[in-house]
């Protein structure tokens, strides 16, 4: 945004947002429309990372990247628009894998991004300067330069890394359980611990909350700067109606014995939340999450235009704010416990 204040701009994020794949994107785009792009921090999961055909691939951090430059495929919800497929034609000749589909665009993402890595920079320093190139204001931040991966533990007890499970197998497999190999020891940036002590506002974004927010959660230096940060936390639930709009969360929670509803994931996040955001077609759930001590908003969720983004992203910050005015109160906000 040209021209901000330097006081509005050098105070840090007044937002950060986490974030997994297009549900989240979604909002994060909204987000970054109605506030100082520049106070807005997305954490991005990087739980879904691989390396495939010797590329490192961040499929959460190109959705973000792409939906925020206005250059992410509108069907498919990942890589990019107008794409063209003349390596996979080639690799398929060659006898390649061709079940990861990469675009020729694409494709320059994960090669550069690839190089990148195997030059020593990290994965935060290669993501701000993607976004930077693509113009983007809010920063976008992996949830740690260390690598964590989320493995899908299969009911006929197999350890399937997640891409394997969710394209090669297309989410078939029951899950059993869901591990995420390495968070115990990632560490996040300093630069997410920084504008989560300055925040006013924490999101968790409509993202899948087993395989999205967990393994943003499961970075223990992270939890912890969100279970102590003043500012009020509020979740968007990712389900509607009992179902969820993109992909196997629905599926993945039944088969984890959750019940595959709106207040199961608020549950789900417990007393991370100060809030959580109904959709208008579960607004008899409100009392069952007032119950669990989280404080509700109904509201549309749903978002398929542009506009849908900017108006819940409005919605949901204005009931943050005025959150984080009641907590604060004749006295002054005591940080979670
Ligand atoms: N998802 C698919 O269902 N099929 C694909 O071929 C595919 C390729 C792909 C390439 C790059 C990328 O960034 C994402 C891609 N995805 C594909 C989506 C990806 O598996 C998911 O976006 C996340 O991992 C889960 O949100």
């Amino acid at each position: 945004m040209s021209g901000a204040s330097p006081a509005l701009v050098a105070s840090g994020p007044a937002c950060v947002a986490l974030s997994g794949g297009v549900g989240g994107a979604k909002l994060a785009l909204g987000l970054a429309h109605v506030m100082d792009p520049a106070r807005l921090l997305v954490v991005a999961n990087t739980g879904d990372d691989f390396e495939h055909l010797g590329l490192h691939v961040s499929p959460d951090l190109d959705t973000l990247t792409y939906t925020m430059a206005g250059l992410a495929n509108a069907e498919t919800g990942w890589g990019r628009a107008g794409e063209t497929w003349t390596f996979m034609a080639a690799l398929e000749a060659l006898g390649g894998e061709t079940w990861f589909k990469l675009g020729d665009g694409d494709l320059a993402t994960h090669v550069e991004r690839t190089r990148r890595l195997r030059a020593g920079e990290t994965l935060g320093a290669i993501t701000a300067d993607l976004s930077a190139r693509l113009g983007i204001q809010a920063r976008i931040v992996p949830m740690s330069d260390d690598p964590v991966r989320t493995i899908i533990e299969t009911k006929d007890g197999e350890s399937l890394a997640f891409q394997h499970y969710f394209v090669r197998l297309g989410c078939a497999p029951q899950v059993a359980a869901i591990r995420f190999q390495g968070a115990e020891r990632a560490r996040p940036d300093p630069v997410m611990l920084a504008a989560l002590s300055e925040a006013e506002v924490v999101v968790i974004c409509p993202s899948n909350p087993l395989i999205s927010i967990d393994p943003i959660l499961a970075v223990p230096a992270l939890r912890a700067a969100i279970e102590a940060t003043s500012a009020p936390v509020v979740a968007v639930s990712p389900i509607v109606g009992g179902r969820a709009l993109k992909g196997p969360t629905a599926k993945m929670m039944g088969e984890l014995g959750m019940a595959v509803s709106a207040d199961a994931v608020a549950g789900h996040y417990g007393d991370l939340l100060d809030g959580f955001v109904l959709d208008t077609a579960d607004a008899a759930l409100a009392d069952s999450v007032r119950r669990l001590g989280i404080e509700v908003l109904v509201a549309d969720t749903v978002m398929t235009s542009l506009d849908d983004r900017r108006a819940l992203a409005r919605r949901v910050l204005d009931f943050a704010t005025r959150l984080g005015e009641a907590s604060a109160g004749p006295q002054q906000a005591q940080p979670r416990t």
